[in-house]
């Protein structure tokens, strides 16, 4: 039997203790339950220590020196924790990537005519990201450039170049060192293939060139295949621009036919989207005596509809299951990452279908309707018909909307930041130089439950912008902090003087939402363009990254791409390295020389704001600034 306390121990969220309540009654199991019984977990593996990479394992060393301090092959700490950290960071990579492989597939078959429903929304952006690969535009139309520009992305995960074509985004002096340290990224896939080969036992067994390898790898995502996902989806769906939305499970509606998208990639959210406002359909559900057919996004889905579509977002990676114990989901649809294979037992509790998407993501007691560009949009009609006819089948007595649900803002891509500036980054260095805005960073990164849900995004947030300091971010922190109110223009008079100033005179808010996971890029690419406008380097900027609540592998090889850009960047959670205090210093000390930051691991998210607030006065120090 829970108790009140315990429910406030896992989340802050109004909405979400009302629906651990909610579970408790229903007898639904739920991921802290979950969490609660997996404890007390391997201390091995929360150490790096373990490893099962052959079939002479699994091995552990002794982290007291007593037991065997190398495996069976004779792998030492050092490698041992090296090597399951090089497989994080491929993991990671590996799913963003393939990501924006598939939405390269469907630029390809929109260019050919195969896709129908889809279209390429943004043609200035497509001609712009296609003269980067060299593409000429001239006298040409937009379906043949997005044919070569595909063949030409398609290339990038293959490439036998010796570097990603997108890294010359990066300032000069950036990629002088990624050259110098042999840390370039060459093809995408080829960066994650060679983790998983030196990571086979017998291959590398220095454990400072296996993290070496794990910065290239994670930084073929972030210039390579996150880079292209976000670049592609802007072409397809269009590039975001500041929109009014709201946030938290109130967003669900009593009467009317509700569908939730959860996953991560906007293929088959935006064919939802779209049959979700067929005149027919809206009839159709009205005939069923619903008001109406409302969308809502969960997780990164969302993300991407509320920047493009201002679809309202009911929550991040722990609400996904309380969504559906309100009991007024009709239907799930999921397509992939972040997608708890538990969602389909949850659900069985209450009316809720539940609808995996994607050929490569498979999930227990989920109906499976494979989405392909081709078929795309005449499934979702069906789907969405069949949503409709799932209304009536609801039970009133087992609906709970637990909250009103709360306003917010997003669609801060870097190009509707640079137009709410005037058309050119200066006006935030101005910003900067006068102490305005004393630096930015980015809050990104997941939910998980040995953090009270959202406890550490909101207090990090509301510390770093009351101290003039700008945050954008992405994921489910972002989620967390619009669902703490942060993102109204008038959350500006939670910020110090300076940087409520600047909201006020632009009419934002002080916290800026730039998208999904894959859209860390944008917060990249944004560094990247003041360091390119100030001739300086990433690392010279008062600028950091945290990640508080971070699970996942994607959020390792994220914080390696941000790191290995200049980027200091402060996890929350402990990744599995302290079994290795080579690796651990590494990371957090040797990596300054190295690459010009490093990590910090700080749960306490009043201390990690300390932590942030003296990188940023010592980069402002450097400067030479106040
Ligand atoms: Fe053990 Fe070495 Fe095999 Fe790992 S690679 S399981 S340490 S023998
Ligand atoms: S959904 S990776 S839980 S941010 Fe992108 Fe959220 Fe983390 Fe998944």
């Amino acid at each position: 039997m829970l108790t009140s306390d315990d429910i406030r121990n896992r989340t802050i969220t109004e909405d979400g203790q009302r629906m651990l309540e909610k579970a408790e009654h229903d007898q639904v199991r739920t991921v802290w339950d979950r969490y609660q019984a997996q404890l007390p977990q391997c201390g091995f593996c929360e150490l790096g220590l373990s490893c099962r990479n052959c079939a002479m394992g699994p091995c552990r060393i002794d982290p007291f020196g007593e037991g065997p301090q190398v495996g069976v092959c004779g792998a030492d700490a050092d490698i041992i924790v090296a090597r399951n950290l090089g497989r994080m960071i491929a993991a990671g990579a590996a799913s963003h990537s393939d990501h924006g492989r598939d939405l390269v597939e469907v630029l390809r078959q929109v260019a050919e005519g195969k896709a129908p429903g889809y279209q390429i929304r943004e043609e200035g952006k497509l001609r712009a990201l296609a003269a980067e690969f060299g593409i000429s535009g001239d006298g040409r139309g937009k379906e043949a450039v997005a044919l070569d520009l595909a063949e030409a992305l398609e290339e990038e995960f293959g490439t036998r170049k010796k570097e990603l074509t997108l890294v010359r985004r990066a300032p000069e002096q950036r990629r002088a060192l990624w050259t110098k340290l042999g840390i370039m990224p060459r093809g995408i896939d080829r960066e994650t293939s060679e983790m998983m080969h030196r990571t086979h036992m017998g291959v590398d067994n220095n454990w400072q060139s296996l993290l070496l390898h794990g910065l290239r790898n994670a930084l073929s995502d972030g210039w390579g295949g996150s880079l292209i996902a976000t670049e592609v989806s802007d072409i397809l769906f269009g590039v975001p621009r500041p929109v009014h939305s709201k946030v938290n499970l109130g967003v669900l509606k009593t009467d009317q036919v509700n569908i939730l998208l959860h996953g991560h990639n906007p293929i088959v959210s935006e064919m939802i989207a779209q049959a979700a406002t067929d005149d027919d359909l809206v009839a159709l559900a009205k005939a069923k005596g619903a008001a109406g057919i409302n969308l809502a996004g969960i997780c990164c889905t969302g993300n991407e509809l509320l920047m493009r579509r201002g679809i309202p977002m009911a929550g991040n990676h722990l609400t996904t299951e309380l969504a559906l114990v309100t009991g007024a989901v009709e239907m799930m649809f999921v397509d992939y990452q972040c997608i708890m294979p538990a969602l389909g037992q949850v659900a069985a509790c209450y009316h809720t279908r539940m609808i995996s998407t994607s050929d490569k993501a498979g999930f227990p007691r989920m109906e499976h309707h494979e989405f392909h560009p081709d078929n795309a949009r005449e499934l979702a009609r069906k789907l969405v018909t069949e949503a409709i006819e799932n209304y009536p089948r609801r039970v009133p007595g087992k609906v709970k909307i637990p909250v009103e649900p709360v306003d917010m803002m997003a669609g801060f891509s870097v190009e509707a930041i640079v137009a709410a500036l005037g058309g050119t980054v200066q006006p935030l260095i101005d910003a900067i130089v006068a102490g305005k805005i004393r630096g930015a960073v980015g809050v990104v990164g997941c939910n998980n439950p040995k953090i009270r849900q959202d406890y550490g995004h909101v207090n990090l947030t509301r510390k770093l912008i009351a101290h003039d300091i700008l945050v954008v971010d992405t994921g489910c922190a972002a989620v967390a902090n619009a669902r703490a109110g942060f993102k109204v223009a008038e959350a500006a008079a939670l910020a110090g003087p300076g940087l409520r100033e600047v909201c006020g005179a632009l009419g934002i808010p002080p916290v800026l939402h730039m998208g999904s996971c894959v859209d860390n890029v944008r917060i990249t690419m944004l560094a990247a363009a003041l360091a390119n406008a100030l001739k300086m380097d990433i690392s010279d900027l008062p600028l950091a990254a945290a990640a508080p609540e971070w699970y996942s592998e994607k959020a390792i090889s994220i914080g390696c791409y941000a790191v290995a850009s200049g980027i200091y960047t402060v996890l929350g959670p402990m990744p599995p390295v302290l079994g290795s205090k080579n690796v651990t210093q590494l990371l957090t000390e040797g990596l300054e020389k190295v690459v010009g930051a490093t990590f910090a691991v700080e749960p306490d998210p009043d201390l990690a704001a300390d932590l942030i607030i003296a990188h940023i006065n010592r980069k402002r120090a450097g400067l030479g600034l106040s």
